[in-house]
């Protein structure tokens, strides 16, 4: 693989390209685990138009077998698909995983609590998406179930009171330091909030931290973070 010298000496990652979709709530994981390694400089952003289509054309599905946003492609062509797979490359190409974990106990936890995330909330929401909302079109959703769409959001609903209950005894999802945990569950509720499923008044603790995410520059500028003009990494 090449590598490029800093200014300051220290050896840089290569250039790498992210095929995704701006705005969507699983490509914000990636986006945001970039900017907080401090990476966004070494990404070519390559949209891929999810109301097109264009993730199941036989082209892109050569790139993911799943037809899912995001991929990270290497300088050597290595393609890598889901999202906690990218996050946990990107925080160890620095050899200071602050993402998912340093211990053998810290990388369990973030790993279980990140895929918690996925299976009760954020998964979730976007079957309900895809089944019991118009999803991205007929084109696109060409086989929908209703009742099971409508359970996985019951579901997802569920889960943000077991998430709330989480984060009245600690600071973060996984803990006391945030992680990829964390991220999994900003990507939920972006999720959430596209297909009107705001968190529920009461649930303080999950508002409070969710606050807290928004003031994060990773968070904030997620969205514009692949146009060339933006300037928080
Ligand atoms: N398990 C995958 C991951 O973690 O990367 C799921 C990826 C996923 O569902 N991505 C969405 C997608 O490709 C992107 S977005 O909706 O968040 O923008 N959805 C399109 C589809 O047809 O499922």
């Amino acid at each position: 693989m090449s590598s490029d010298i800093s200014e300051s000496g220290t050896t840089k990652p290569p250039m790498m390209k992210l095929y995704d979709w701006p705005t969507g709530p699983y490509p914000a994981r990636v986006r945001i685990a970039l900017a907080e390694k401090g990476l966004r400089s070494r990404i070519d952003f390559v949209t891929v138009d999810l109301w097109k289509g264009e993730h199941k054309k036989p082209e892109f599905l050569a790139r993911n077998y799943s037809g899912t946003l995001p991929v990270l492609e290497l300088d050597d062509g290595t393609l890598i698909a889901e999202c906690t797979a990218i996050t946990e490359y990107l925080d160890a190409l620095d050899g200071d995983p602050t993402l998912t974990g340093r211990t053998a106990r810290d990388k369990g936890v973030i790993h279980m609590m990140s895929r918690r995330v996925e299976l009760e909330l954020l998964d979730a929401v976007s079957v309900y998406f895809h089944h019991a909302t118009p999803g991205l079109g007929p084109d696109v959703e060409v086989y929908q179930n209703p009742e099971w769409g409508f359970r996985q959001r019951d579901k997802a609903l569920r889960s943000m009171g077991y998430f709330n209950d989480r984060l009245k005894d600690q600071s973060f999802v996984a803990g006391e330091a945030f992680s990829m945990a964390d991220i999994t569950l900003i990507g939920g509720l972006i999720f959430a909030d596209l297909v009107q499923l705001p968190i529920p008044v009461e649930y303080e603790a999950l508002h409070a931290w969710y606050a807290r995410m928004q003031e994060r520059p990773s968070v904030r500028y997620r969205v514009t973070m692949s146009d060339r003009t933006e300037a928080p990494a």
